[in-house]
């Protein structure tokens, strides 16, 4: 393995003495055990690292040597999935390891199923983080991760007849292979405490609680290239100093062990339940946590490599830091505390200097996944960084003010409510000051105005702010000259985080075209007027070599022939040469045969994990994303509904000339708190129960739930399938990245005009996209419709719900799920999200999709289309744009 170091790839011959070496000197599990092929996977694993690190070594070298720019980026998710067959993959050592085994007697396929998933992840978000690495690393982009080690991943969800439940997932529990502790790399993390004047007049935070992050390096190789970067994971643990041995020695365990446990607790479980406060507490000590140790590390690194002389004004020059949504906000005031309070900066500096540093990327519109934070938590848990943020609010307000003047009070008041960073805080008194003063009003009513401005607020009782409001309303002339600039004291005060990042960053992306525009448009409109230049596209993409080469070798062998080359896994520009071929019959019987294989997989992975048997002559449809309702399951299942009525209603003969025979597939989890979500996975798996043991129907219709979703049963999944739903509410899926994996494996998107969707259609061709549905700019005046009662449903769509409330699938009352489609008083927004007026869209699409399917040779051609029009998602793309218009990195490539 060592011969690595020369540059020179290993034999199969130097795998299987590794892969021997390790079996035997690993000591991560028992010699009783040789031949379990568990413990294979562990040598297997523990060889191909050692080439990893060798790699690794050598790129981090090389980046200190030549003291590169770095890009880091940072996320609360990661969303790795397996690792060993892609680090194969990348070193292009899939054979040799095959062989090896082979040699052993045993499969490479078998060994690497048991490598457990490292979900750190929820969903998109975390699996954009990972596939960008692997661009990252491929394209020799010098760039890092951050984020957390949680020790228990996403949980792992069990369907029973209650619908899905939740249940830890150790995934560390057989140790990580994947990952090098670093014990030399740790900072201390502070909570709590007290800001004082220090020396030098510089701001000091002290006191609280103190805790020790420490660095877990997971190693991330390119494909066909030397550099592997790296994926700095931080573990939480008991500052020495913190640890009470006086109470531990005295007997008193409990309490020496109580700052452990708080220490430790920060990096158990991802998304923590945040309904309590303890709850948020943690959530927030996990966010500061990330920012506070990765900085103070980039930090160190930035400062080692400037040598004696540290020229702050560069930092800009050399780091470039992503913020993954506004989970990583923190890292502005962090960024800013540090060089003011550390390395004495000036504020002017250090504020320049962090806008010039950092950008963020916008992941969602809806309004309830836009994070605020109470003022008061922060300020009790983040002293000095609420009084940065301050800061930050009244440049915000200074720039407000210059932009909208003083004329007219009420458009600037209406401004700063909107745009400011503190939601519902008094303004400074020197800004009310300027306003009172610029109206010219009598010296009296002025000190009245002013006094009433800071403190006196607080004590302001309902009945005088019932009154100003009334005198709001009334919009007299007193009232244009003494607007309220007053806080809601029956409101909390909030601190805006999404608005922070775009006040704080030099620039902001949304992650689709139809994204950005909403992005600019709507959520951050008045930003946008502002600062137009900040905002930019950058649509997401997926790594080929995960999402195509290593998950679907049948297909890739074909792609590779009819190409003439395997260089369309680094450029994906090279699968548009299919298009040529998408009539070929000689392609085309390739094709459908590479698809049946991968369809039998299917079948037995689905066999063994729901006990469902399938045909794979039947087409499969599959919808595996996280259950949300504006990602609509419940369109697709309604949908099955009614075709399932529709065959109940017919003689077999009529069935079967009517309807394609379909296996219709779901996966995904639902937020364990989120009832509507839990709903729906159980009423998808009542119909499959219902559907599924029907002995009329037999195979023309099966529905089945696949348990716990991840990265792995995707890879299953994603090239077995024929037709994928991608069918959210307009306007609502920012992106979507399935969408385009699903596209990239000649699966067929039926979907909306919503996130990535519009480009995959651009891009595959309007023939070759079953399209329906309303239209973004057609949401808002639809809700409007239905709230004043205009709007009349389908009766196919009433069919189906009294359907549904007859009891067919089973004891489980589904009143509420069918309410939440209507307009019914108490069940909440009315079919916010529009099922029910997509529905009849919907099921007309789907027979064209039967009749589409009918036409082998027709389909065969769309799904060729679908793969030779993918190519603009790959992530390479997708981070070469990052790493022109936003990070300006160049690739470093290793001599
Ligand atoms: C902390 C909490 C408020 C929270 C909100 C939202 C935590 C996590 C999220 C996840 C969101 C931001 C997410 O995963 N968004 C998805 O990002 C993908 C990658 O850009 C998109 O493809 C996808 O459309 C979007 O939903």
């Amino acid at each position: 393995i060592t011969d690595t170091l020369d540059g020179i790839l290993p034999d199969s011959a130097s795998v299987a003495s590794s892969i021997k070496y390790h079996t035997t000197f690993t000591p991560s599990f028992s010699p009783e055990k040789f031949d379990d092929s568990q413990a294979l996977y562990c040598a297997t694993a523990e060889s191909v690292r050692d080439m990893l690190i060798i790699n690794w070594n050598a790129t981090y070298d090389y980046y200190e040597k030549v003291n590169v720019k770095q890009a880091y980026y940072l996320s609360m998710e990661f969303l790795q999935g397996r690792a060993l067959l892609n680090a194969i993959g990348n070193l292009e050592l899939s054979g040799a390891y095959a062989e090896a085994l082979r040699k052993l007697g045993h499969t490479l396929e078998a060994v690497a199923t048991h490598e457990p998933d490292a979900a750190l992840g929820n969903g998109g978000l975390g699996r954009l983080a990972s596939c960008f690495l692997d661009s990252l690393a491929t394209l020799n982009y010098p760039a890092w991760g951050y984020g957390l080690r949680y020790k228990y991943g996403l949980f792992k969800q069990l369907i029973t007849k209650d619908g899905q439940e939740e249940v830890a997932e150790s995934w560390l529990e057989m140790g990580s292979p994947w990952e090098i502790i670093r014990n030399d790399v740790s900072y201390p993390v502070k909570f709590y405490g007290k800001v004082i004047l220090g020396q030098d007049g510089r701001k000091e935070w002290v006191g609280g609680e103190d805790i020790m992050a420490i660095a877990y390096d997971v190693p991330i190789p390119g494909y066909k290239t030397k550099t592997t970067i790296n994926l700095r994971l931080w573990s939480t643990k008991v500052a020495s100093e913190s640890f009470d041995l006086l109470a531990f020695n005295a007997g008193d365990h409990a309490k020496a062990y109580e700052a452990l446990k708080k220490a430790e607790k920060i990096c158990y479980v991802l998304y923590p339940g945040d309904e309590s406060l303890e709850g948020k507490t943690l959530r927030l000590k996990q966010q500061y946590t990330l920012c506070s140790a990765s900085l103070q590390d980039i930090i160190a690194r930035f400062q080692r490599r400037s040598g004696e002389l540290v020229d702050w004004k560069k930092f800009p020059e050399k780091v470039a830091v992503q913020m993954n949504d506004t989970h990583p906000t923190l890292c502005i005031p962090e960024l800013i505390r540090i060089l003011m309070d550390v390395k004495g900066l000036s504020w002017k500096e250090a504020w320049e200097i962090t806008q010039r540093t950092v950008a963020y990327t916008n992941h969602t519109v809806l309004p309830e996944a836009l994070e605020k934070w109470s003022l008061n938590l922060l300020q009790e848990l983040l002293p000095r960084h609420v009084e940065i943020i301050e800061m930050i609010d009244l440049e915000l307000i200074d720039t407000i003010v210059a932009e909208y003047g003083t004329e007219d009070l009420e458009l600037l008041q209406q401004k700063l409510k909107e745009m400011r960073i503190l939601d519902n805080i008094e303004l400074p008194s020197s800004i009310l000051d300027l306003l009172v003063k610029s109206e010219e009003i009598p010296a009296t009513n002025s000190v009245e105005e002013d006094e009433t401005s800071d403190e006196a607020i607080e004590s302001t009782s309902e009945e005088d702010l019932s009154e100003v409001e009334v005198a709001e309303e009334t919009d007299t002339i007193e009232n244009k000259t003494a607007p309220k600039f007053e806080p809601d004291p029956k409101l909390p005060k909030m601190v805006r985080m999404a608005n922070l990042c775009v006040v704080g960053g030099h620039a902001v992306n949304g992650v689709a075209e139809i994204h950005s525009e909403i992005v600019k448009n709507e959520v951050f409109n008045e930003f946008y007027k502002l600062w137009p230049e900040k905002f930019q596209n950058k649509t997401n993409g997926v790594t080929p070599r995960r999402w195509i080469s290593f998950c679907n070798p049948e297909l890739s062998k074909i792609i590779t022939k009819w190409t003439g080359t395997e260089d369309w896994v680094i450029n994906t520009e090279k699968l548009i040469e299919l298009q040529k071929f998408a009539d070929d019959e000689e392609l085309q019987s390739e094709w459908r045969e590479a698809k049946r294989s991968n369809k039998k997989k299917v079948v037995s992975f689905l066999k063994e994990k729901t006990g469902y048997l399938v045909s794979p002559d039947a087409m499969f449809d599959v919808q595996v994303k996280r259950i949300h309702e504006y990602k609509r399951q419940l369109l697709n299942i309604m949908g099955i509904v009614y075709r399932y009525k529709k065959m109940k209603e017919m003689s077999p003969e009529e069935r079967k000339a009517t309807f394609v025979p379909r296996v219709c597939i779901f996966g995904g989890k639902a937020f364990a708190t989120y009832v509507q979500a839990k709903r729906i996975v159980k009423f998808i798996t009542d119909v499959g129960a219902t559907v599924n043991h029907d002995p009329e129907i037999g195979d023309l219709l099966k529905v089945v739930f696949v348990p716990d979703y991840n990265v792995s049963v995707a890879e299953v999944l994603i090239p077995g399938s024929e037709l994928s739903q991608h069918i959210s509410t307009a306007g609502m899926e920012a992106s979507g990245t399935s969408n385009m994996k699903f596209a990239m494996n000649g699966c067929i998107v039926i979907g909306t005009l919503d996130g990535a969707n519009v480009e995959i259609r651009e891009e595959v061709g309007e023939n070759n996209f079953f399209l329906f549905g309303a239209k973004a700019h057609e949401i808002a005046g639809l809700r409007k419709e239905r709230a004043e009662g205009k709007f009349v449903p389908d009766p196919r769509f009433e069919e189906v719900k009294t359907f549904v409330r007859s009891g067919i699938f089973g004891p489980y009352n589904y009143n509420e799920l069918m309410g939440s489609l209507e307009g019914n008083e108490g069940y909440g927004r009315a079919d916010y999200f529009l099922v029910g007026k997509d529905f009849p869209g919907y099921l007309e699409c789907q027979e064209k999709v039967d009749e589409a399917y009918r036409d082998q040779t027709k389909w065969t051609r769309m799904s060729i289309l679908n793969t030779a029009g993918s190519s603009k998602f790959s992530s390479d793309r997708t981070i070469h744009q990052y790493a022109r218009d936003i990070w300006m990195l160049e690739p470093v490539v290793l001599p």
